[in-house]
């Protein structure tokens, strides 16, 4: 059996160059969180872009760059600035995110950005066809690559491809707008396999070709040329041992062993024993509604003006893709609306929102995670949201309680959490006052299953539920073509 090759746009860790050497930082975010357990596992290597252009790297560090990168089983896509700009910066988050979270409004159709979408893609594929043998396993993730699939099969009909879309599949009413959907749906469709995370994205993409490229589709299969693409929901775990553990670990540290962080949290719990920690932590991003839940957290402590000076928000918002016109404008808004709510609401003893705008290190999301009585999360779109699985994993006492946005691809299989619509101040704010109000035991009744299931669909169950399917689908494909 041959190896597997990861590709993904970002590899497991980002590079820095600094005083003349190079650092491996690890690389935040869903995707690359949870493929590290799988890549750590077995033989693989995985292909994506350094996170620095050509222009940033010195010639005479560009052997060392390799070395760091292959410590750490990797390979790299060389990009320009130009190519980062219109293939990132440009189509996959000034058009495809966008339109695939239902923001219609902010998705920009640009022939210059397609043009580089397809150079870049090329290029992914070329790195994958000089790095790969005919028994290798291909698994190909997220809406920047879409078209690497069908690339890679023009020039090796037989290689096994699979791929895993991390993000929502939007409607067939929404998708329709785009000018080159059906080269997306073609691009995708050189795959044997591919994923997504809920049943409804499957059943739009499924809705996409058929309507689009009239193909035939049969349950979850479809019939092109020779070939049979299996479409299938894969929801995605976490690796529950990695947050549980910690969690126990960190319940056992010494007081004076504790971080700075941790002791601020455990002074304000002293100072008010009957306050309440929110907690919500995402990347700043338009589809995770931060704007909102500050407004409606502002509703909520107008509606129950009893948890004034009881309640803290603590808001981690993690720097993202901060190059693109609407991340600056939504940073500014929720710069000025943390200002505003804490300017007319804060008093001497009591600051409503904690804002940090950074990435913590792991241990610190560790001390949030446990120390916050509630995790409000209300992404307006998201394709699964692993923070919400995290959170739950590390309640090793099982109480808490995780309000979740029913718009989120986890929602379908957290139903014991309190489902809210993002948009319904309303019920927001009686689903804030329940969750204060919540008694332990039932906190521990519902937490008790959530863990049961996410411990059984961890991340590695999820990997390889994904890469069994792609092998039977192979072997399928192998003895049709043979009859
Ligand atoms: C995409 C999809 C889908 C966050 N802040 C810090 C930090 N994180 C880690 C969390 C979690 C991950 O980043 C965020 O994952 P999410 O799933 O919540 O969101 P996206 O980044 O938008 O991921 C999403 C995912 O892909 C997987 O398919 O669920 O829908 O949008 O693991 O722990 N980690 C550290 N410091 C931080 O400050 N160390």
């Amino acid at each position: 059996m041959g190896k597997t090759i990861i590709i993904s746009n970002r590899l497991p860790v980002q590079l820095q160059i600094s005083n003349g050497g190079i650092t491996a930082i690890p690389s935040v975010g869903g995707l690359a969180t949870g493929m590290k357990s799988v890549h750590s596992g077995g033989d693989s290597l995985w292909i994506g872009w350094s996170g620095l252009t050509d222009e940033e790297i010195p010639e005479e560090l560009a052997p060392k760059i390799d070395e760091a990168l292959a410590k750490h089983g990797s390979s790299k896509v060389k990009l320009t600035k130009n190519q980062v700009d219109g293939f990132y910066f440009g189509f996959s988050n000034r058009t495809i995110w966008p339109l695939f979270h239902y923001f219609l409004e902010y998705s920009e159709f640009e022939l210059d950005y397609w043009n580089v979408y397809k150079d870049v893609n090329q290029k992914f594929a070329d790195t994958i066809l000089q790095n790969a043998s005919d028994e290798d396993t291909i698994w190909i993730h997220d809406y920047q690559l879409m078209l690497v699939p069908q690339m890679v099969r023009n020039e090796r009909p037989d290689i096994s491809i699979g791929f895993f879309l991390h993000i929502p599949f939007p409607s067939f009413e929404i998708f329709r707008t785009l000018p080159w959907r059906e080269e997306i749906l073609e691009g995708l469709l050189g795959s044997d396999l591919i994923g997504f995370h809920t049943y409804d994205y499957e059943r739009h993409f499924l809705s996409s070709v058929r309507r689009l490229l009239g193909l035939e589709v049969s349950f979850n299969d479809i019939y092109l040329d020779n070939r049979i693409i299996k479409v299938d929901s894969f929801p995605m775990g976490i690796d529950y041992k990695k947050f549980s553990n910690a969690a126990q670990e960190h319940s056992q540290k010494k007081p004076e062993k504790q971080s700075d962080l941790q002791q601020r949290l455990d002074k304000h719990k002293k100072s008010t024993p009957d306050g309440k920690f929110l907690l919500s932590i995402d990347r700043l991003d338009y589809s995770k509604g931060i704007a909102k839940r500050l407004n409606a957290f502002e509703y909520f402590l107008n509606k129950y003006p009893q948890y004034k000076e009881k309640v803290r928000l603590i808001i981690l918002a993690v720097p993202s893709r901060s190059n693109v016109p609407q991340y600056q404008l939504l940073k500014k808004e929720v710069d000025e609306l943390v200002g505003r709510i804490n300017g007319e609401l804060a008093t001497v003893n009591w600051t409503p929102i904690w804002y940090f705008y950074r990435s913590l290190p792991f241990d610190s999301l560790i001390d949030l995670y446990t120390s916050c009585d509630i995790a409000w999360l209300t992404p307006l779109r998201d394709g699964m949201n692993l923070v919400a699985k995290e959170y739950v994993a590390t309640r090793t006492d099982q109480t808490g309680v995780l309000i979740l946005s029913e718009m989120a691809g986890s929602a379908n299989e957290m139903n014991e959490s309190l489902l809210i619509n993002p948009n319904n101040f309303e019920q927001i704010a009686d689903t804030l006052y329940t969750a204060i109000n919540m008694p332990k035991e039932e906190q521990q009744a519902r937490n008790k299953v959530l863990q049961k299931r996410l411990e059984r669909y961890n991340v590695e169950k999820w990997a390889n539920s994904f890469m069994s399917s792609l092998r039977a689908q192979k072997n399928l494909d192998a003895a049709n073509i043979s009859k």
